[in-house]
């Protein structure tokens, strides 16, 4: 079984297009996994049958929290693009979180503040090594943007959890944001 193929086609069926895999998201994202593995299985993509043993290998042994599996329904935790906005909880950030984001979008974000762009939501992670390794999916040397959630929120900025590394928000403006430097001291440190 070709895992990391399971683990993309998931995402792009709970994130972006549940409309091919005749899947309709409930508010907080959820489907029955018995509808996800009926329509994975409509095509040929896989060597075998995919079963849910294997959607949980996908998620136990992911390094990113991605798809979270409760009773008999699964759901993304992040990336949405769908259009039904899919409802997260508020809550109370880290004071800290960063964002990695590649050089040549800095200047927009600098006068627009962060923006979901094609998402539902800002993402934004925990510690600078993850921010780091999103933005380097698009710039070998990406800026990493520091947010004073804590002040952020006090202000009356959304936050959304949505894992272990990854918050959400509508928008940050700028003024929440600074430009972290010296990031490769703070990697080898942290
Ligand atoms: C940028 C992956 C111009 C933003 C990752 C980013 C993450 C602006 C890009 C997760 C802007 C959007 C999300 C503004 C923000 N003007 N550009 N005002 N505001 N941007 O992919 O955060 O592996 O939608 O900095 O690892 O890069 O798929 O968001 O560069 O966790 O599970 O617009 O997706 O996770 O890009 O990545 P994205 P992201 P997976």
């Amino acid at each position: 079984m070709d895992y990391v193929k399971l683990s993309k086609e998931i995402s792009y069926a709970l994130r972006h297009a549940p409309w091919e895999y005749e899947l309709e998201l409930d508010a907080q994202g959820f489907v029955p996994v018995e509808q996800l593995l009926w329509a994975l299985n409509e095509g040929e993509g896989y060597d075998r049958t995919v079963t849910i043993e294997d959607v949980r290998h996908v998620i136990d042994s992911s390094e990113k929290q991605r798809h979270k599996l409760v009773d008999d329904k699964i759901c993304a935790l992040y990336g949405h693009t769908v259009p039904g906005r899919v409802v997260r909880e508020e809550m109370q950030p880290p004071p800290v979180l960063f964002h990695g984001t590649p050089r040549k979008s800095l200047d927009a974000i600098w006068a627009k503040g962060l923006l979901p762009m094609k998402r539902q939501y800002v993402h934004m992670s925990t510690d600078v090594q993850t921010a780091l390794r999103v933005g380097r999916r698009r710039d070998a040397q990406p800026a990493v943007l520091q947010i004073d959630a804590r002040r952020a929120a006090s202000e009356g900025i959304s936050f959304f959890w949505g894992n272990d590394k990854v918050w959400l928000a509508e928008t940050v403006p700028a003024v929440y944001l600074s430009e972290l430097k010296q990031i490769s001291d703070k990697v080898t440190c942290g």
